[in-house]
């Protein structure tokens, strides 16, 4: 064998404290950080992070698997007049070849429906990412009040809306 480094198929670098980023890797897709929000049990929740393909060919993100809601959907919310709505990615998300798609709260999100068990600050969320390239690569959804490695928030904005 040569003397190389070993990367793990799947090399989760899922590191305590604020400042490490948590990372996956599968071939050429990357993913850090996932991360949802803190939801009751039976409830919904809402999956992010941030995927790279360095691969040269675009993949898609088709389906998201765990046991940890009856169903989950890949969503996009946007905002049209003032009023947010989600809609269902049927065909998957498309990563380009080269770039990186943000999955974050006000655009594209995994919908984790009718959570099994309710999740609370700290928990992980084991789930795997399904991609029409046939890549599966497991990751951990961090459960959090904002996005790893975000400014620490002062105090919620008063504006702040749940849109789950
Ligand atoms: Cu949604």
């Amino acid at each position: 064998m040569r003397h190389l480094p070993i990367i793990a198929a799947a090399c989760a670098l899922a590191l305590a404290g604020a400042a490490h980023a948590a990372v996956y890797r599968l071939g050429t897709l990357e993913v850090v950080d996932p991360w949802s929000r803190p939801a009751a049990a039976n409830g919904n929740g809402g999956g992010f992070m941030t995927i790279t393909n360095r691969g040269a060919a675009a993949d898609t993100l088709v389906a998201v698997e765990t046991a940890a809601a009856r169903r989950t959907e890949v969503h996009r919310s946007s905002t049209a007049g003032g009023v947010m709505k989600m809609e269902r990615q049927d065909a998957g998300v498309t990563i380009p070849a080269g770039k990186s798609l943000a999955f974050a709260p006000g655009g594209y999100h995994v919908m984790f429906l009718g959570l099994t068990q309710p999740t609370r600050l700290g928990d992980r969320l084991p789930a795997t990412l399904v991609f029409k390239s046939g890549a599966k690569l497991k990751v951990e959804f961090q459960v959090a009040a904002a996005a790893p490695g975000a400014a620490p928030a002062k105090a919620p904005a008063a504006d702040a809306h749940q849109h789950h």
